[in-house]
């Protein structure tokens, strides 16, 4: 008899998913089955050193989020990583804006957007939900509110992503989003901790010289990240814009609670962001989903996104699948 799992499994994919590719192809085996707790995963290449510090946190039965905030740090710490944190690059008027989140296995969750001057908005996210009793924070005020934490302020714009800026204004300015840059972009984490808990987290410059006051998806819950710890988690990278308007990682964990794998979630939600932009092929959107379990999967549209996996077996880094072949 088909059980409920099976049943939920085959209707949600059959009607939600018509469109989907093979699973064979590149990367075909990037879907990784559950190791067993604990495990974190993480996006771009700059994952397996956040991964590594996340890991020295599970591997002491220290708590998922813990895990996830030690990796963001490291990577928001880095000045050669240019869309992260510190010595990210700066909006079109040479400002280094950031935004983040965090939601724990709880269902509890902060974040902040449009924060100018502090290295580490993921903690200052998590904050925000320990410390207030809001989800989000913006701007000035976010600032107010890190200070107040005793976070302290400073530049954050490094004399490279400042020369950046100064010769893409020389070159006339023109504003396009270009995902895959160096390889790497936002950083977003998923944690499963030996205690069966899972728990994420995204932090990011957002979008290279972007309109002053322009927000991507990496604050926002639901869109960058979402967390259930009965199902599993989700997270995003890329153009902003299309994850918002998809609600896509909160589409990647209800599409496993119907019983998707993390990569036949992530695929779908893909092709949600296919079929609704006829540009589509201009866009990089990558989702990383990790069910309850430990199994992990991924999906891009466009070839190059990498996400990082770090568990008992140790780390690795990993091609995702593409819509558009590599
Ligand atoms: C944003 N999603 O601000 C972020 C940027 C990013 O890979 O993830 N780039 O839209």
């Amino acid at each position: 008899m088909m059980s409920r799992r099976d049943f939920l499994r085959r209707s949600i994919i059959g009607s939600a998913a018509v469109g989907l590719a093979p699973l064979a192809g590149p990367g075909a085996c990037s879907a990784l089955p559950p190791a067993g707790p604990p495990r974190i995963v993480s996006t771009w290449n700059f994952g397996p050193k956040a991964n590594s510090a996340g890991w020295d946190v599970l591997v002491h039965a220290g708590h998922a989020l813990d895990a996830v905030e030690a990796g963001a740090k490291v990577v928001e710490a880095d000045p050669e990583i240019h869309s992260v944190g510190y010595g990210g690059y700066p909006d079109r008027e040479g400002r280094v804006t950031l935004d983040a989140c965090v939601m724990d296995s709880d269902g509890e969750a902060g974040a902040v957007c449009f924060l100018e001057g502090f290295r580490h908005p993921l903690s200052i996210a998590r904050k925000v939900m320990t410390e207030t009793p809001h989800v989000m924070l913006a701007g000035a005020g976010a600032a107010d509110f890190a200070l107040a934490q005793g976070f302290a302020s400073e530049n954050l714009l490094t004399p490279d992503a400042e020369a950046e800026w100064r010769s893409w204004m020389a070159a006339g300015s023109e504003y396009e989003f270009a995902p895959n840059a160096e390889n790497h972009d936002t950083i977003s984490l998923l944690a499963l901790d030996a205690h069966g808990h899972l728990a994420g987290g995204c932090t990011t410059s957002g979008a290279r010289f972007k309109m002053r006051g322009r927000v991507g998806d990496s604050p926002i819950i639901g869109s960058a990240l979402f967390v259930d710890d009965k199902v599993g988690a989700a997270c995003a990278t890329g153009n902003g814009e299309e994850v918002i308007k998809t609600a896509g990682s909160a589409l990647v964990v209800e599409l496993m609670r119907g019983g998707a794998t993390p990569r036949e979630a992530c695929h779908e939600a893909i092709e949600r962001i296919v079929r609704r932009n006829p540009r589509w092929e201009k866009v990089q959107v990558g989702f990383l989903a990790m069910a309850r379990g430990g199994e992990v999967g991924a999906y891009s549209v466009q070839p190059g996104f990498q996400f990082a996996v770090h568990d008992k077996d140790g780390g690795k880094l990993m091609d995702s699948p593409s819509r558009i072949p590599a």
